[in-house]
């Protein structure tokens, strides 16, 4: 982004497109309010304003018609999102219509916003800190009530560890620069040396795992109910999401394919998969419906093999959970006995929602990305590399290199490259 960029006024729709209630324009930059000026019908209103008031006008069109009646914000420097002069233009919320508000304020002068511009400015005026920037972009981001509650600790764990991954760089630098100013030997004194640079080593190594752990989840947890035909795993299926998704009927092999859905279980996103029940298969199809089943099976992270009358004595696997179906007929009540067409499903629900509490796939994660990763894995290789045989001149060498790629993570010295991927993965608009 050239520099000149980084102060000319920008706009963007802030709100995602599509039909809505309302709709809002952000603008910010120096020019934002004489911008806006140009196209209300009371600009002198606007002109005047103190921060935080707002103005009840219409939008004009390139000709002078009324586009719509709107609301605008003013926000004045330095008491502002970004720290600069902001204008927000609350619209109906037809696409249409913000959509040729931006691009009136464009055709004044605004330039249309890069995805995390708003933040960037936020950032570049002190506004935010990096770590800050990252906690909106995640709670943005959020697919879950859990994902939305650990935002703040998943950023503030990362940006502890790659704080401390710095500190001990420098303070292994620091060593290596006294034996370089003081030293009477050719190398430099391995104990304290070694101990921070394997300090420095496990920090990363722990981030980069993590990041590691992030790519293999993938954002649900699965439940996949199997069992011998006719036992009920499709009233189970059904009962549990609420609405009729799988066919049910008192001929066994009814379910010949597997078939999924989605739903909500305290904040988690979970899969729930019913399967063909497991028998020797009549035909072609019905093996392979089979044999798909088993393999969603295996995948899933938890396992419910259903029960009914006739098949009570069944063992379960290590991984599987029995789950007693059909106690309506049989008044079976040993171990987890319900009925898919009363009120005890909920005792299932209630097992689940316990089940997917331990699962910890969201607080372990730490907000790693891919690319930091990769970054990381390089410093981690840079530093495997030294030994304290070498010249300390290029020992520190190293480690000034390893602190500068560190530092570049947490916002100290980061170049336009670090800036411009942390501020693209945020929203236009944000
Ligand atoms: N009494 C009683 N009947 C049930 C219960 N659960 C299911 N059924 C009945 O059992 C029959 C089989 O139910 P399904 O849900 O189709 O069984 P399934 O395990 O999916 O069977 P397949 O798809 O053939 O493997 C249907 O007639 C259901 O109404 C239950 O808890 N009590
Ligand atoms: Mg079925």
């Amino acid at each position: 982004m050239p520099l000149n960029s980084l102060t000319h006024t920008i706009c963007a729709l802030s709100t995602p497109p599509g039909k809505s209630a309302l709709a809002m324009v952000r603008m910010t930059g120096a020019d934002a309010i004489s911008i806006a000026a140009k196209i209300i019908r009371e600009p002198e209103e606007l002109f005047v304003a103190q921060g935080g008031a707002t103005i009840y006008t219409d939008v004009l069109g390139k000709s002078g018609e009324a586009l719509d009646d709107v609301i605008v914000t003013v926000f004045r420097a330095p008491k502002s999102f970004t720290g600069e002069d902001v204008v927000e233009i609350t619209t109906h919320g037809s696409e249409l219509i913000a959509t040729e508000v931006a691009n009136l304020l464009a055709s004044h002068g605004a330039r249309l916003a890069e995805p995390g511009e708003f933040s960037r400015r936020a950032w570049m005026n002190g506004k935010m800190s990096l770590e800050e920037v990252e906690q909106i972009a995640l709670r943005v981001d959020a697919s879950s009530e859990q994902a939305l509650h650990n935002a703040a600790n998943v950023v503030r764990r990362k940006f502890e560890r790659l704080r401390s991954a710095y500190d001990t760089v420098i303070e292994a630098l620091a060593l290596v620069n006294a034996e370089i100013d003081f030293g009477e030997s050719d190398h430099i004194d391995a104990t304290g040396f070694t101990a921070k640079l394997d300090e420095t080593k496990q920090i990363l190594q722990d981030l980069v795992e993590a990041a590691e752990n992030k790519a293999l989840d993938k954002g649900y947890i699965s439940v996949a109910l199997v069992g011998p035909p006719n036992v009920g795993k499709s009233s189970i299926f059904n009962a549990l999401l609420r609405y009729e998704r799988s066919i049910v009927s008192h001929i066994p092999g009814t379910t010949r394919d597997y078939v999924e859905a989605y739903m909500a279980l305290h904040g988690r996103r979970i899969k729930v998969i019913d399967t063909a029940g497991i028998r020797s298969a009549s035909d072609e199809i019905e093996s392979r419906g089979i044999a798909l089943g088993s393999e969603a099976q295996q995948d899933a992270d938890i396992v419910l093999r259903i029960t009914d009358p006739a098949t009570r004595n069944v063992a379960a696997q290590p991984n599987e959970t029995l789950v007693h179906n059909k106690c309506d007929v049989d008044n079976f009540t040993n171990g987890s006995c319900i009925s898919a067409l009363d009120d005890s499903i909920e005792a299932l629900v209630t097992f689940l929602e316990s089940t997917i509490d331990a699962f910890d796939t969201g607080s372990s994660s730490l907000a790693i990305s891919g690319s930091e990763a990769e970054r990381l894995r390089n410093v981690l290789a840079k530093l495997w590399s030294i030994s304290p045989e070498e010249e300390p001149t290029l020992i520190a060498e190293q480690l000034r290199s390893a602190s500068e790629q560190i530092g570049e993570l947490v916002g100290l010295n980061a170049g336009e490259e670090s800036l411009s991927y942390i501020f693209s993965k945020m929203c236009i608009g944000k």
